[in-house]
């Protein structure tokens, strides 16, 4: 195996990489950001790149929760990864961004030092839906087991939420600035729900600093968008083989970047404009449209594509049903819930949404999307489902690909095959009792009080609309197409 990447091998990779052109040894830490998996890397650290060679001020300090793996081997490259970029206009670049990287459970103090420093003027976080600890109704959950550890011992949190509010008691006793906290997660109202959420907990021990945060921290809503597989082997190598050097910690993504946060006057929001972010009062509706489109279809094909024996995106929407199914989900029952946000155009949107995901050049696994299906279902679908029942709209398609959802589960329940989900236990309990029959089974799951709210469950058109799915979605199993 090849050296791996480092400050000093950066020197003997090819002359056409694009490398940091600005001195990594005069960056000051003026970010810190939690949860610094493949997707932060090739998003946010990848505009923060460009931002560092016109302001020094903005490093990464980047913090994992509990495993170190990534963090270490970010150490070993002295923080140093590479971005490839795949598709028309792609290119490989060294991104320099991240100066220090370890994770909270090996350096607790580390942690609390950094996210309270006051050179420490922005925090963001990539911790997945299920890092905020919400419940169906979109507030902190008070009985999740990590919440129950941190209100606990306050100052050797567990969650992210735990941590923050940790940072910020240290941040109020030592009279520093506050700082602006982003969240850079697929949520319905990432920045409500993650200001909400760490208030919440924070005023359960110590209400004056709940006050002080209502009041002084900013928690922007954003909306983040860049197709990235998880790295594979594969990929590793043969970037091995084109670098010269190894790299562990590499990624790569599609050419198509957007980050789109809600503007507010603080200088770390005003900077990432500079860079390339857009700024924007109606975030609201760029991150729903995002959402709903985007994710909400990437999941029903995940899901539907599993179905008909797909590995990846690309085959699955280039499948001649599953494609036309797909465009019509979106064009018959998400887009007539969405109000265009200002400069979007929605069908154009939809459509160029589709064409990303036959990016050949992208090989991206639908099993990989199909991970904690049970967080990403109610923000995903269920709000639009919602929406058109409210409305009289229909909502066969949707009911169809949450029927396929609860098959994913039986099938991987059946062969044995261990999820990756928050509530792989409940979920592997409602899979094997499953006997195909569309009404008891789909009952059963839709008896799951921490995906399906009430108000859906009690709806007899969506019960029939997912019985009904679940039915062809068994259907598309054995080889027959709707
Ligand atoms: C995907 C997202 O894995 C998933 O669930 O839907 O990661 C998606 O690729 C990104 O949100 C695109 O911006």
């Amino acid at each position: 195996m090849s050296a791996r990447l480092t400050a000093a091998t950066l020197e003997t990779v090819p002359a056409d990489l694009v490398r940091p052109a600005y001195d990594r040894t005069r960056l000051q830490p003026g970010i810190v950001h939690i949860g610094p998996g493949a997707f932060h890397r090739a998003h946010q650290a990848a505009l923060v790149d460009t931002l560092l060679h016109t302001d020094p001020r903005w490093a990464i300090t980047a913090i994992a929760l509990r495993s170190r793996e990534t963090t270490d081997a970010l150490n070993v490259q002295d923080g140093l990864f590479t971005l490839k970029t795949v598709g028309l206009g792609g290119q490989t670049r060294v991104i320099g961004a991240i100066r220090r990287a370890f994770s909270a459970q090996n350096d607790p103090s580390g942690t609390l030092e950094a996210l309270s420093a006051a050179a420490t003027r922005l925090i963001t976080l990539t911790i997945t839906e299920k890092g905020y600890c919400l419940g169906t109704d979109g507030g902190l959950e008070f009985d999740h087991p990590d919440i129950l550890h941190d209100l606990a011992r306050p100052d050797t949190p567990r969650s992210a939420i735990g941590w923050l509010v940790a940072g910020l008691a240290r941040r109020k006793a030592d009279g520093a600035l506050p700082p602006v906290i982003m969240s850079c997660d697929n949520l319905t109202d990432n920045g409500i729900r993650l200001g909400e959420a760490v208030t919440r907990l924070a005023h359960h021990n110590d209400p004056a600093l709940a006050g002080w945060i209502e009041r002084h921290v900013l928690f922007p809503r954003t909306m983040v968008d860049a197709i990235t597989p998880a790295s594979d082997p594969a990929f590793l190598d043969a970037l091995e083989g084109e670098l010269g050097v190894r790299d562990e910690v590499a990624v790569k993504r599609e050419v198509f970047t957007s980050w789109v946060i809600e503007a507010a006057d603080a200088e770390a929001i005003a900077v990432l404009g500079e860079a390339g972010a857009v700024l924007t009062r109606d975030v609201e509706g760029h991150a729903l449209a995002k959402l709903r489109v985007l994710n909400g279809a990437h999941s029903a094909l995940a899901w539907l594509g599993l179905a008909l024996g797909h590995q990846r995106v690309s085959d699955a929407v280039t499948d001649e049903w599953l494609g036309r199914e797909t465009g019509q989900l979106i064009r018959e029952e998400i887009l007539p819930g969405l109000s265009a946000p200002d400069g979007l155009d929605l069908d154009a949107y939809a459509n160029g949404v589709l064409a990303r995901f036959a990016n050949p050049a992208i090989s991206h696994l639908l099993s990989q999307i199909a991970w904690d299906s049970s967080q990403k279902l109610p923000v995903r679908l269920l709000g639009t489902a919602e929406g058109n029942l409210a409305a009289g709209r229909p909502v066969s398609r949707l009911g169809r690909a949450i029927a396929a959802w609860m098959r994913f589960v039986v099938r991987s329940a059946r062969s044995g095959t261990p999820l990756t989900d928050p509530l792989a236990a409940e979920l592997d309990v409602a899979g094997r009792a499953a006997n195909d029959d569309p009404d008891s089974d789909t009952a059963r799951f839709l008896s799951l009080r921490a995906v399906f709210p009430s108000a859906l469950i009690l709806n007899p058109l969506f019960r029939d609309a997912v019985a009904c799915g679940y039915r062809e979605v068994i259907a598309l199993e054995r080889g027959a197409r709707p």
